[in-house]
């Protein structure tokens, strides 16, 4: 007789039906869309073809030429390989965060070279629907405006593997560091280039409790989240494509699927991570 081990599920809360969906338009932003999944009424929204043709080449040209460009290796806590632009604040104290983003500033404007800031864009925007705007900040010194990256690993099935992004709010590195207020993540993410039609984006419905995580080891990383533990969430798939800009609800549980060839390399995202502090609207990387 064998004995049936069931696997322990993610549990967490889940939107409603009627908002676990993705809105989309083509070419122009509508910012009510994206105060939905700011407020946590939308689970994501695309608008397709936000950057031009031309100016997507130059970003993905300047990407690949700049000598700031740096491989992020697997080695490291959370085996996450990738090619990286910019200051990321993930697995590092605030100081150590906001002294790297100091100094990849000049290489992170230099990207944009000959092109415009479809993030900066974006963040204008959504100002002008806002009281406060800004880059989150501590003694002065403030966060990354973005970052560029390119998944780099040789997953069969995914590029990123399933992960929520508030999780790594809670990091005792950083817990003088004012984003730890915040208690929903919008992802900013646009891509100068998705190969081939793939690297989709899969949101699962589910923003994992507390003790999900710590069951799971993933208490102040949210990553990653077992696939198989999964299936019983309702799911959704977001087709990007280049010259996207997608924004979504980071605390629903997300993956960018890989393919399986080499097809999907290249795949270049900008991005920075935004939320509510208050009723202060700050953004890092
Ligand atoms: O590459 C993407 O499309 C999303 C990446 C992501 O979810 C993250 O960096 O947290
Ligand atoms: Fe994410």
């Amino acid at each position: 007789m064998t004995t049936e081990v069931t696997s322990p599920s993610i549990t967490g809360e889940a939107l409603p039906a009627d908002q676990f969906q993705l809105h989309e338009s083509e070419g122009t932003l509508d910012i009510e869309r994206v105060l939905d999944v700011l407020n946590g009424r939308l689970a994501a929204y695309r608008v397709r073809h936000f950057v031009p043709a031309a100016e997507c080449a130059t970003l993905t040209r300047n990407f690949w030429d700049s000598p700031h460009r740096t491989p992020r290796h697997g080695e490291g806590a959370d085996g996450v390989e990738a090619y990286i632009l910019g200051a990321s604040h993930i697995e590092r104290s605030t100081l150590d965060y906001l002294t790297a983003a100091e100094a990849a500033r000049e290489a992170v404007d230099a990207l944009y070279a000959g092109a415009s800031d479809p993030i900066a864009r974006l963040r204008d925007a959504l100002a002008g629907r806002l009281d406060v705007a800004r880059a989150a900040e501590h003694d002065g010194r403030k966060a990354g405006s973005s970052k560029a990256v390119c998944w780099n690993n040789d997953s069969r099935e995914f590029l990123l593997l399933p992960h929520d992004d508030l999780a790594q709010l809670s990091d005792p590195l950083q817990a003088d560091f004012e984003v730890q207020r915040i208690r929903r993540v919008m992802a900013v993410n646009v891509y100068p280039h998705v190969p081939g039609g793939r690297g989709q984006l899969r949101l699962w419905n589910v923003a994992p409790d507390d003790r999900t995580r710590a069951r799971l080891g993933v208490r102040h990383s949210g990553y990653p989240y077992p696939p198989e533990l999964l299936t019983d969430h309702a799911s959704l798939t977001v087709p990007v494509a280049t010259g996207d800009l997608c924004v979504i609800n980071g605390n629903l549980v997300h993956a960018v699927l890989g393919g399986g060839s080499a097809a999907e390399r290249g795949r270049l995202l900008l991005t920075c991570f935004t939320g509510l502090a208050g009723d202060e609207f700050l953004w890092w990387t």
